[in-house]
């Protein structure tokens, strides 16, 4: 067995630490993203491409899952990070079989996540076989008769695992689940069940639909619009100027965040040229530097000041009507509120009192409001009670299910939304098994899968032999990074379907095949027809994407067509369904997907017009699909941290130049590192206290069942971080994060709130 992984890179020996910048975009955009695409692609090819990205006519980017314009589109429809993520496709780079001839898996394991990014694309399918060190050329016939024979051996079809990452087309993963129910198994983790879970299950028990309810155009005619456990500036660069255009409108923003984000703060739109001189937009009215996990205290404390001055005002704040007609529940709140104390609440948040106040004095007088937010929120013990907290808040101002109100968690990766509607999940719906099993005449497994975290246990059981990926980088996506390293290296075989090369290649089963894919930008040709592809955006928008570039080598296979193919090699013709005939074109799997998926109707025609078209959503029209056909009010649980003295909570965030495990660069501009990744970012009088400096190198470790788990070797920065709280990047950070510590009723992995402290090298 090879070495697991060389975490030990040595102190960043290049690092620079400048103040953090406090307006986001502007002419460092402009310039960060002709920096990524020219030095990627080259400039023809790449202006070529960034003029088709988000165009009706072009692809979808892969950026994120921010949705565009319904009606139309300006000649420029991207931000920085969409630049970066076309560079980072498109690259000329090329990791080929001469590039693995030249480079053995062990040397590769010793690269830093950014070095092994920049290998380039994938060019043809590899094989490693059992006690080889470099992968070698297969052929695709091989390849699939090699995974097929492998999948048929196994004792029972719960002993593979289907992983799914959120950037796979609706066709694709539709045509995925499809084989891999047939096949025997609801075992189909994604990168979801790290993301949006815990918001899904939270929406879905309160408001009855597991998605947003607002859709872009509410944001313009919102009155109070409130940014919670996010990042925009970096991770939804585009959402700036929605917030930009909401404030123009006449909107409010409240931040909720322990940081203060560049993007939040205030904004220069990158392609106005107006913009780029004189002052910038200031965006946020009131900053809430809340410590971190504290939200579920905050949004009590508002809460509970909600209710004195509707008790002092009545009728002024809440909305009795939409209460009385659309909701349940709220006698039990209100007596669950009476038994906490607004100090106490507020105390325990980290926020000073006039600002709380404050924003509730907002949230007050209006009566349209929409609460956005992403991981700040869905990665703790109690993410689903930060959620259910917001809707609370919402559902007493009768915020949802109208116009300039509602929900809005914003989704990360670009199709992760889609692939659950298409059936991506472990725990499917007995009306979505019920259609399989009447469209396609088998009988789907009806038990639930494994998620994500109980994969990576079921792995590390020995309970399963095949790990198949659909895209994404388990291994340094998932927490715990030596653990799940170990569990993967048990398999007997593990597959990767890949644009680019990622650590989970080089950390692999006993024998592992890559299977190189098209990417968003190439154009996808099946029997001589161009074909596109389909994806949902954040706010239930389905819409086609059309790759326009050349693929960067003859030999890659769309998702579709290697899931065809995956299919005839495992089942053998014994499904009764013609794949040949569904990638020969993908309006046949669109059929499908009609016929199977309710809100799809006419999808062949509604996907070709300009923009595509909206999925139903009931609670955006102000019905409740809940058991009692009304909106539920809840009662949550605060975080029960109990820090001991030169303990921190970490959490594990993004930097600007990276795309979850991808690294495009070494900077994090905004918050002023460059050169480095290896940082973790502390109060001045908690470094006061343990006697650390910026720039001392310490061991972050976190003890969790008796077990110390250790990540080495971080540069401490002095930052504006509420005391006792700790930020530093993922992956890097991954490895002190415990596989089996996951939100209540979502399963997520805690990365936002890890206990830890920090051990000084001399
Ligand atoms: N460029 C780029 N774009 C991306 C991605 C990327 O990696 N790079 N990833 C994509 C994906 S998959 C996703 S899911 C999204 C992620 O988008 P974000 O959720 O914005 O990503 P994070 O960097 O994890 O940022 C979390 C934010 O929450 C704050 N936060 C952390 N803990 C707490 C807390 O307890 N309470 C509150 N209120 N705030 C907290 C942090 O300070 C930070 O601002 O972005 C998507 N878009
Ligand atoms: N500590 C910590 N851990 C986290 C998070 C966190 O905030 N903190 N965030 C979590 C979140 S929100 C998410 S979504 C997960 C992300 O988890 P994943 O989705 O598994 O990871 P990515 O880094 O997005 O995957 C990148 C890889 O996808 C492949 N790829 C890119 N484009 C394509 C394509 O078009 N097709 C195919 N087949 N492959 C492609 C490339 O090979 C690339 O190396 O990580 C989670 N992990
Ligand atoms: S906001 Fe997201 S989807 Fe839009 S251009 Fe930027 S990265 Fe791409
Ligand atoms: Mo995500």
């Amino acid at each position: 067995m090879f070495k697991v992984i060389n975490f030990e890179v040595g102190t960043e020996k290049k690092l620079k630490i400048k103040s953090p910048k406090t307006v986001a975009g502007g002419i460092p955009s402009v310039i960060s993203s002709l920096q990524h695409v020219a030095g990627e692609v080259g400039w023809v090819e790449g202006t070529k491409v960034l003029l088709k990205l988000n165009q009706f006519d072009g692809m979808d980017c892969p950026g994120c899952a921010w949705p565009d314009p319904d009606d139309h589109r300006s000649a420029v429809e991207f931000c920085e990070n969409g630049a970066k993520a076309i560079a980072e496709e498109a690259t000329t780079a090329r990791c080929d079989p001469d590039f693995f001839r030249q480079h053995s898996i062990s040397a590769m394991q010793r690269w830093t996540d950014f070095e092994i990014g920049k290998s380039g694309r994938m060019t043809h399918p590899m094989i490693v076989r059992e006690g080889q060190d470099h992968y070698e050329p297969i052929t695709w016939a091989d390849a699939f008769h090699e995974i097929g024979e492998k999948l048929r051996e196994l004792s029972s079809p719960h002993e593979a695992v289907f992983y799914t990452s959120g950037r796979t087309s609706n066709e694709a993963a539709f045509l995925y689940q499809l084989f891999v129910r047939m096949y025997g198994t609801n075992n189909l983790p994604d990168c979801s069940n790290m993301c949006h879970e815990s918001s899904g299950v939270a929406l879905t028990e309160t408001v009855g639909i597991g998605k947003g309810s607002v859709k872009l155009d509410d944001f313009y005619k919102a009155e109070v619009i409130v940014v919670m456990g996010q990042n925009p500036g970096t991770n939804h660069p585009r959402m700036l100027t929605a917030l930009q255009q909401a404030k123009k409108n006449g909107a409010k923003i409240i931040s909720i965040n322990p940081l203060a984000e560049a993007g939040l703060i205030s904004f220069r739109h990158p392609q106005h040229p107006l913009d780029l001189v004189g002052k910038p937009s200031v965006l946020t009215d009131v900053w809430l530097p809340v410590k971190i996990n504290e939200d579920v205290a905050l949004l009590k404390a508002m809460l509970k000041i909600l209710v004195e001055k509707e008790r002092r005002e009545p009728g002024t704040v809440f909305d009795h009507d939409f209460i009385r007609d659309k909701t349940n529940g709220l006698e039990l709140l209100l007596e669950d509120l009476k038994r906490f104390d607004v100090d106490q609440l507020i105390l325990k948040s980290g926020v000073a009192k006039e600002k709380v106040f404050a924003a509730a004095e907002i949230l007050a007088g209006a009566k349209k409001i929409i609460v956005c937010w992403a991981m700040g929120l869905t990665q703790h013990k109690n993410a689903v009670d930060n959620i259910r907290e917001i809707v609370n808040l919402l559902l007493l101002k009768g915020s949802i299910g109208k116009p300039g109100a509602g929900t809005c968690p914003v989704r990360g990766h670009s199709n992760v939304q889609g692939d659950r509607t298409m059936g991506i999940y472990e725990k499917p719906s007995k009306q979505f098994l019920d259609n399989l099993q009447r469209v396609f005449d088998f009988e789907p497994p009806r038990e639930s899968g494994y998620d994500t975290v109980e994969s990576i246990q079921a792995i590390a059981d020995g309970k399963v032999n095949v790990f198949f990926a659909m895209g994404g980088n388990f291994l340094s996506a998932t927490p715990d990074t030596g653990f799940t390293a170990k569990a993967l290296q048990q398999c007997d075989l593990t597959v990767q379907v890949s644009t680019k090369l990622n650590r989970s290649h080089l950390v692999h089963g006993k024998q592992a095949i890559i299977l190189p894919c098209l990417g968003r930008t190439e154009v996808d040709v099946q029997e001589g027809e161009e074909q596109f592809v389909s994806v949902e955006n954040s706010a239930g928008v389905v819409h086609a994407s059309r790759g326009s570039k050349k693929p960067v080598s003859e030999h890659l296979w769309s998702e579709p067509k290697i899931v065809a193919a995956l299919a005839k090699a495992v089942l053998r013709g014994k499904d009764g369904v013609d794949w040949d005939k569904l990638i020969s074109n993908y309006d046949a799997i669109r059929d499908l997907i009609e016929k199977t998926i309710p809100g799809f109707e006419q999808y062949n025609q509604r996907v070709r017009k300009d923009g595509g078209f909206y999925l139903p959503n009931a609670a955006r029209d102000g019905n409740f699909n809940t058991p009692s056909a009304k909106a539920v009010f809840t009662i949550n649980a605060v975080s029960d941290h109990v820090l001991q003295e030169k303990e921190f909570l970490l959490m594990t965030i993004r930097s600007h130049d990276q795309y979850n495990t991808t690294i495009y660069g070494m900077d994090d501009r905004y918050r002023g590192i460059y050169q480095g990744r290896r940082v973790v970012f502390l109060n001045a009088v908690d470094m006061e206290q343990a006697k650390l400096q910026q720039g001392d190198v310490v061991d972050m470790v976190s003890n969790y069942d008796s077990l110390e788990r250790r990540a080495k070797d971080f540069v401490v920065v002095s930052y504006d971080i509420p005391q006792q709280c700790a930020a530093a990047y993922f992956p890097e950070a991954n490895e002190v994060i415990p596989y089996h510590q996951v939100a209540r009723g979502s399963q997520t992995p805690i990365s936002k709130s890890v206990v830890i402290r920090l051990e000084k090298k001399s």
